[in-house]
């Protein structure tokens, strides 16, 4: 049985009691999003709690499933009318291995942070979002995701608002998190998205994350990839997922895609018999 009380470094983030020490905190976590859409807290998770997250994981490696494909850095098809140096057209090797959520207990360490009130609403304070429900899709609420040396998270911008991840282990080495803040921040930008693409712009910073640190990533108009890893240690990050909506899941396809199958929920909710549905 795990508590949000051993698992999270509450001594040094009182995130569970009002005042101002919590006050502080979100106040600097929010400064850091405003200013370039990332914002770290060191060892929020205890020594303790990343180790039952490691076992968690490793327990459940096996379950992971794996897909690659070659995507440009907005997940878009090629439009060959455009010029062959577009960073449009640049498309990269990506390989994924995500756990999908339905391998993490209830009562386990993941789970455990993820459904602990005090935890989303320091999350949800700390990004101002007014409409902040856990994700119900069984699949994909709390995931982790695995890589080894050579799986790639090439250039790209999210699709999503904002992404909370939790570093479980690294690789033994590589694996730095790269990102240009807000680089299409109004503008796409297309002549410098190039340069980060080509290896030449200076506007890449580039962050080392320890187990037990907590990101929350604004990926949308931050061009990002998780530099290529080396060593036989595989790469573990927690990922959780709130959204606007409740009672939100994701498409058949989509989970396929991702976690190698669908739930009859995901059927139901588009409107399908899982024994109709031809994909
Ligand atoms: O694994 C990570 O640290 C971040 C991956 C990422 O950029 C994403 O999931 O969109
Ligand atoms: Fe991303």
């Amino acid at each position: 049985m795990h508590s949000a009380q051993s698992l999270l470094d509450l001594e040094r983030y009182p995130i569970h009691q009002n005042g101002p020490a919590r006050d502080a905190l979100v106040s600097s976590v929010r400064t850091d999003l405003q200013k370039d859409g990332c914002a770290i807290v060191k060892g929020l998770i205890s020594k303790d709690g990343i180790e039952a997250l490691l076992a968690e994981a490793e327990g459940v490696s096996d379950c992971g499933f794996r897909s690659f494909n070659r995507t440009n850095a907005y997940f878009t098809p090629d439009d060959p009318s455009l010029p062959p140096e577009d960073p449009r057209r640049q498309f990269f090797d990506r390989s994924n291995t995500f756990i999908p959520a339905d391998n993490f207990q209830q009562e386990g360490p993941l789970r455990t942070i993820y459904a602990d009130g005090a935890f989303g609403l320091f999350i949800q304070d700390s990004l101002q979002e007014d409409r902040f429900f856990p994700y119900a899709d069984p699949l994909a609420d709390v995931i982790v995701n695995m890589a080894e040396a050579g799986n790639g998270f090439p250039w790209h911008f999210d699709t999503n608002n904002f992404t909370v991840t939790v570093a479980i282990q690294n690789a033994e080495e590589g694996g730095a998190f790269e990102y240009a803040p807000n680089i299409r921040q109004g503008d796409e930008n297309f002549d410098e998205v190039a340069k980060v693409l080509n290896g030449t712009s200076d506007q890449v910073t580039s962050i080392n994350l320890e187990p037990g640190d907590l990101q929350i990533f604004c990926g949308r108009y931050s061009l990002h990839r998780v530099a290529p890893l080396r060593g036989d240690r595989r790469r573990f990050v927690g990922i959780m997922s709130w959204v606007q909506e409740a009672g939100m899941v994701a498409t058949p396809e989509r989970c396929k895609q991702l976690y190698g199958k669908a739930l009859p929920i995901h059927y139901e909710r588009a409107g399908l018999r899982a024994d109709t549905y031809i994909d």
